[in-house]
């Protein structure tokens, strides 16, 4: 469900769940546990999770149950149609955040877009962490091979816009944070948070420096100042691997402490200080996620934040931020070690407004505007895959609105929520205790080298569809193969190709073996299995097939059902770089043509009353876990938050509704005066909003919060790697007078950026 990878503990009667407990014995998370986790035994006995495919009738707006042979017979007439009669273009996908925590959809996802071969396939990664994708891509040469913190072993962590307290972390897998960090306070390490909000993460800091939203760049940008200004730059052992650094020390000279204090918020004297703090501890990291995303400066931010670690010395070193050596599936494990084709965006842009590619994908800023814009390649129909682009993209009404518009519309999800409820057919996927567990993705961010694999705790229902299956049935109608193609066939398809690549490729343990006899090897396995075990043994700790005969198979993870950790983090420079000139790139082109647009935002006006920004809680997760009475029973948690000092200028008291609205709509919502958070900023969760009809969702239904997308601009983006900025929205707020609200855009009142 999120990125801690934490072990469960299943007691089952039968099919039935009875009891979870965190696994003490899990080798990484040693039996933490948070709310999230025991409920997944309300998800699985949710009454409202679809269990059967649901067909729309358009005329009545009625859902049906259907079988799977209608469905898939009917999503094969009206999608192959759009395809012949519009293009490839006219389908587009989006495929949403659970699918990176699902192996299945993970690998099989892949195989529905190439079948599409749609230039408009979308995801949450584009309001979320595509930034990050783009910063590494261009300094490492490899967009997962972003340096995590490693927190287990150091002495000073600088952490910028998270609060793994509260969402357990985030391109950092570390179950138990708050207990890592214990830890690192117990050995005399330092704690560091950097954060518009005081949040449960700030509070067990030993600082925390509230910033302005947005200008995490700028702080950056002081820090690397200060270490060239105070004579403090030191490489140490990847000195011989960096490129850049005197255009780097150049770009820095007009963003001084001094010069940034006013508009972060913070003194330029706490700026050199964390400066000087970073570079004289030997082992120190600096870590920025979501709050250093989700701005138009987000690739910028997220650049710095390595250029700091490179700078100090911390990169790639013990206790510093370093690169995961995953078990499975990692970009950075193959081909040649040491430098590569490197890695590039933009290499084609939307229609209507022109914005960038990055890994294959258009900016979710861009989708509502790609369905209702006439011409040549608009959208027709929709594929959506785990996600719940209504409530969690920016301008959250021109999504619904869109999607209300399209010719049909395909979602592979457990629920009739916002934004399935546009589909035309939805096919649901087994409740999670029928499907197997490996974390493809966020083991390759883990701040441990960890393995760990569950299998399927019960059989799906009769009649069930693996999610994998789904996928791979829709893959086969995008191709044309219509809804009965062979899976099995598809399936072996899938795998060869992977296969023939690997021993195609002089520097994989399997280089020139021959394909028939590594796929009789793999056998009896077939689906995400066999795709695993094929990714485990050709990986950095793989068997080989018979290299390496002590090696790591999807056997010895079966034998092993804590897990298996393969230990600390270890140095990977020069090795795990992909870039062209085989050095980290610390001034890459793209990223160096955007900073004047930075230099800019030192001397912009800033006019707006309030900034708008987000925050998780514990008990929520995205969207989607809002149908569970176990996590959203008790206080309303969809409120807003804001300082007391605005709350009396703005009178607005706790416990009544504001109204809160700008350029883009206006929504009305329970206050929450604290001070915990920054004057000038307010705080709304994402996710909430659940009050629509033609959902089925009933507890959801019946506490369902305001959706804060709702005000978040369409705009408002990153124009390097296309991320929404959701977070420093201006917005004003006012108490709620007489008469009703207007939820509907303004657009009669610009408010100045
Ligand atoms: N309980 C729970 N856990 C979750 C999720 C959830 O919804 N609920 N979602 C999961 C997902 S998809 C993700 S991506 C991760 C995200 O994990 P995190 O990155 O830890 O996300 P948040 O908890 O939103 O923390 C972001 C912080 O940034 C602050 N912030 C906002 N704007 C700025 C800014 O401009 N600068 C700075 N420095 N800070 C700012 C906010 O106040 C907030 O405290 O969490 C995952 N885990
Ligand atoms: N304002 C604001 N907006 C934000 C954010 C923010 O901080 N502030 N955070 C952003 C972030 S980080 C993210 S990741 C996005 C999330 O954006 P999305 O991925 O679009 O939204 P989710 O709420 O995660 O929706 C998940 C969907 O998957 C379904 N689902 C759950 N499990 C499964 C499964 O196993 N298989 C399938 N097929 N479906 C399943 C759920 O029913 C739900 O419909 O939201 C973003 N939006
Ligand atoms: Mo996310």
């Amino acid at each position: 469900m999120c990125e801690a990878t934490c072990g469960l503990e299943l007691h089952l009667d039968g099919d039935e769940l009875r009891l979870v407990r965190g696994d003490r014995d899990d080798v990484f998370s040693h039996g933490f546990l948070c709310p999230k986790g025991t409920a997944i035994k309300a998800l699985d006995a949710d009454p409202d999770r679809l269990r059967v495919p649901q067909i729309r009738d358009r005329t009545s707006g009625e859902w049906r149950d259907a079988s799977w042979d209608d469905a898939f017979a009917l999503i094969d007439e009206r999608l192959t149609k759009i395809l012949e009669r519009d293009g490839r273009n006219a389908v587009a996908a989006y495929a949403g955040n659970p699918s990176a925590h699902n192996v299945g959809a993970l690998i099989y996802n892949r195989a529905v877009m190439q079948a599409l071969g749609s230039a408009n396939v979308f995801s949450a990664s584009t309001v979320d962490q595509m930034p990050k994708h783009v910063s590494a891509g261009l300094m490492f040469g490899g967009p997962l091979s972003i340096p995590v913190p490693d927190i287990d072993r150091s002495q000073y962590l600088l952490l910028l816009g998270a609060n793994p307290f509260e969402s357990n972390g985030s391109l950092m897998t570390a179950p138990d944070f708050p207990g890592r960090i214990r830890t690192l306070r117990e050995r005399g390490g330092r704690f560091v948070v950097v954060d518009p909000r005081r949040t449960k993460t700030a509070e067990a800091a030993d600082e925390h420096h509230p910033i302005r939203p947005g200008t995490d760049a700028l702080f950056l940008f002081a820090i690397v100042h200060a270490l060239f200004d105070e004579s403090l730059v030191r490489l140490g052992a990847v000195g011989g691997y960096v490129n850049g650094v005197s255009e780097v020390e150049a770009l820095a000279r007009e963003f001084s402490p001094e010069a940034v204090a006013g508009v972060c918020g913070i003194d330029a004297e706490a700026i050199r200080g964390i400066a000087r703090a970073l570079a004289a501890e030997e082992r120190a990291a600096v870590y920025g996620r979501i709050g250093t995303c989700l701005s138009e400066y987000g690739t910028l931010a997220s650049w710095l934040v390595d250029v700091v670690n490179v700078l100090a010395g911390n990169l790639d070193r013990e206790g510093g931020a370093m690169f995961t050596t995953p078990a499975a599936g990692a970009g950075n494990t193959v081909g040649a070690p040491g430098a590569g084709r490197g890695f590039r965006v933009g290499r084609r842009h939307s229609r209507v407004r022109g914005a960038p590619e990055a890994l294959g994908e258009l900016p979710v800023v861009c989708l509502a505007e790609e369905i209702t814009t006439a011409g040549e390649g608009q959208i027709r129909a929709l594929i959506t895959v785990a996600g719940n682009p209504v409530l969690s993209t920016p301008d959250g009404r021109a999504v619904d609105d869109a999607l209300a518009s399209l010719e049909f519309m395909v979602s592979v999800d457990i629920y009739r929520n916002e934004t399935t409820r546009h589909a035309d057919v939805i096919l649901p996927v087994p409740g999670v205790l029928a499907r197997s567990h490996y974390d493809l993705a966020l083991y390759q961010l883990a701040i441990r080298n960890i393995a760990n694999y569950s299998p399927p705790v019960v059989d799906p229902a009769p009649g069930e569809l693996h999610e994998w299956e789904i996928l791979l049935r829709l893959a086969g109608i995008a191709t044309g193969m219509g809804p009965d193609a062979d899976l099995g066939a598809l399936d072996d398809f899938v795998i060869r190709g992977l296969v023939q690549k690997a021993v195609g490729d002089e520097h994989s343990p399997v280089s020139g073996r021959n394909v028939d006899e590594i796929m009789r090897l793999l056998s009896p396995r077939t689906g995400p299995e066999r795709i695993l075990d094929f990714m485990l043994r050709t990986g950095p700790y793989g068997d080989g097939f018979g290299s390496r005969p002590d090696g790591l198979t999807l056997a010895v993870l079966e034998a092993n059902p804590h897990g298996v950790d393969l230990g600390p983090l270890v140095p990977r420079i020069p090795e795990v770089l992909r870039t062209p000139s085989g050095k980290i790139e610390l001034a890459p082109e793209p990223i160096v043509n955007d900073v004047a647009r930075l230099r800019a935002r030192l001397d912009a006006a800033v006019d707006e009353p309030f900034v708008l920004i987000g925050r998780r809680d514990l008990r929520s997760n995205n969207s989607w876990m809002h149908n569970l009475d176990v996590l959203v029973k008790g206080k309303e948690r969809c409120t807003l938050q804001i300082h007391p000092d605005d709350a009396a200028r703005v009178g607005v008291a706790t416990g009544e509704p504001a109204r809160v609205e700008n350029h883009v709509g206006a929504i009305e919502i329970p206050v929450e005066i604290t001070d915990t958070i920054m004057r000038g900023v307010v705080s709304i969760p994402h996710g909430w909003g659940h009050a629509v009809p033609g959902t089925g969702t009933a507890i959801a239904n019946g506490r369902p919060g305001v959706n804060a997308n709702l005000l978040t601009d369409r705009d408002a983006f990153d124009p390097l790697s296309g991320n929404a900025a959701l977070n420093g929205t201006p917005v004003r707020v006012e108490p709620v007078r007489d008469g009703p609200v207007r939820d509907g855009p303004v657009r009669d009142e610009p408010v100045r950026h």
